[in-house]
């Protein structure tokens, strides 16, 4: 690492980072201990900051990794995946999904494997829209329970 050169940490609770900022820059970042029972960290770190070594390079120490999530709508993928788009026209069906339908220009103009991603990205960024939808859906049945029982409640006291 040297002066011009810049380097960020990412990685889970607990795995390091700070330590190594402290290490490498001399910073006094605060480190946590792990927790009790499992090897997992606290979320010592809540902001991103950057350091700089005796040499001159940075170090940036981050907030530790919650979770890794396709993060992104489905239409998006379309974007990354180009090809497959610009394929995609050539297609028998306007609304073929590319799994075996007669007449598909994408299954014979990309690889097996291309393909294999582009639907397991595309079935990871649906699911995710799901889950806030379904997410949305239990608030507000939990929120007209909490009113029916309000309600109930209120009877009883007349
Ligand atoms: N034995 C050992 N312990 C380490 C090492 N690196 C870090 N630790 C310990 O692991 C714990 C967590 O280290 P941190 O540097 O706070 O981890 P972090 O990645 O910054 O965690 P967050 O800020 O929560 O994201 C601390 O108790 C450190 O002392 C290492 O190389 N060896
Ligand atoms: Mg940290
Ligand atoms: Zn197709």
């Amino acid at each position: 690492m040297q002066a011009g050169q810049t380097l960020v940490l990412l990685g889970s609770s607990g795995a390091g980072k700070s330590t190594l900022t402290n290490a490498l820059a001399g910073a006094a970042q605060d480190t946590g201990g792990n927790r009790a029972g499992d090897s997992r960290g606290r979320h010592t770190t809540t902001v991103r900051s950057l350091h700089v070594t005796a040499q001159g390079a940075c170090i940036i120490d981050t907030p530790g990794l919650r979770t890794l999530r396709l993060d992104g709508e489905a239409d998006q993928l379309g974007a990354v995946f180009d090809d497959i788009t610009a394929l995609a026209r050539h297609c028998r069906f306007r609304d073929c999904r590319h799994e075996n339908e007669p007449g598909c220009a994408v299954g014979d103009g990309v690889s097996g494997e291309r393909l294999r991603n582009y639907h397991k990205l595309l079935r990871e960024a649906r699911r995710d829209t799901l889950t806030a939808l379904e997410r949305k859906a239990m608030v507000s049945q939990w929120k007209a329970r909490g009113r029916a029982a309000r309600l109930r409640m209120n009877a009883k006291r007349g």
